[in-house]
C-alpha cells in the first residue's frame, strides 16, 4: 500500500496538494473524486466531502487524515524534513505569516470577488479578515516585492501554497497582472515537482474532457 491516499479531482485545489506531494517525493495513490458520486472513503475521512483530502497510512490500521490544502502542504513538509522545505528558525516568521495570509485573507478576498460580494462601508470592512480585495492585493504585492520566495532566496513549502494562489489567480484573472506576481509565478513554474504534478492533472483533465 502507498504511504498516502490522495483524494482529489484534477480541476480543484487538489492541484496544489499534488505539487506538494511531488516536492517531498511522496509515495501516494490517487483516488479521483467524481463530484456527483463521491467515494465512501472520502466522506469517511472528511465529512465535509472536500478535496484535497490526504490519508497518511502508518502501517496496520493506523491512519492520520489531513484536510485543508494549506495544512496538507505543511504536514508533508513536516513528514519529509529531509527535503529541506521547512523553515529555518530565522525564516519561521515569514513562512507562517505568508502561508496564513494566503490561506486566509487572499483566499477570502479572491473568492468573495468571484462571488460578486463586496463591502464598501469602511466600518464593515473592519470586520472582514481581508479588509477589501484592493487592500489584500496591495498587501500581497508589498509582501512579495524584493524577494524571490516567501523566505527570501530559498524555496520552502510555503511557496507551494502562496505560489499556487498567485499562479491560479493569474491564470483565472482573480489577481491583478502585476510584475511582482508574474515574476514570482514564473520562478515557481520552473520547479520540477510543479511540472510533474501539473502534467498529471492536465492529462487527467484532457482525458475527462475527451470522455465528455
Ligand atoms: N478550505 C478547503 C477548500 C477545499 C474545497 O473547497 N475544495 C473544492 C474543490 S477546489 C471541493 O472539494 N468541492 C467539492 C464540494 O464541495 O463538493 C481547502 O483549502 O482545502
Amino acid at each position: 500500500m502507498a504511504q498516502y491516499t490522495f483524494f482529489t479531482n484534477p480541476m480543484s485545489r487538489g492541484q496544489i496538494a499534488r505539487w506538494a506531494l511531488h516536492e517531498v517525493g511522496a509515495d501516494y495513490a490517487t483516488e479521483l473524486v467524481d463530484w456527483t458520486n463521491k467515494p465512501a472513503g472520502l466522506t469517511e475521512a472528511n465529512p465535509l466531502g472536500k478535496v484535497p483530502t490526504l490519508v497518511h497510512h502508518h502501517g496496520g490500521d493506523h491512519i492520520h487524515v489531513v484536510t485543508e490544502t494549506a495544512a496538507i502542504c505543511h504536514y508533508l513538509a513536516e513528514m519529509h524534513p529531509e527535503r529541506g522545505l521547512l523553515p529555518l528558525p530565522d525564516e519561521k516568521a515569514d513562512y507562517f505569516r505568508y502561508f496564513f495570509f494566503a490561506a486566509g485573507p487572499v483566499e477570502q478576498a479572491v473568492v468573495s470577488r468571484a462571488m460578486g460580494w463586496s463591502v464598501d462601508d469602511p466600518q464593515k470592512q473592519g470586520m472582514l479578515g481581508y479588509g477589501s480585495y484592493e487592500r489584500a492585493m496591495d498587501t500581497f504585492d508589498t509582501l512579495l516585492t524584493g524577494r524571490d520566495f516567501v523566505c527570501g532566496d530559498r524555496f520552502t513549502m510555503a511557496d507551494v501554497y502562496v505560489g499556487s494562489q498567485v499562479d491560479w489567480g493569474l491564470n483565472f484573472g482573480s489577481i491583478p497582472k502585476r510584475a511582482v506576481f508574474e515574476d514570482y509565478a514564473a520562478r515557481l513554474r520552473e520547479r520540477t515537482a510543479y511540472k510533474e504534478a501539473k502534467a498529471i492533472d492536465m492529462d487527467l483533465i484532457a482525458k475527462a474532457q475527451a470522455n465528455g
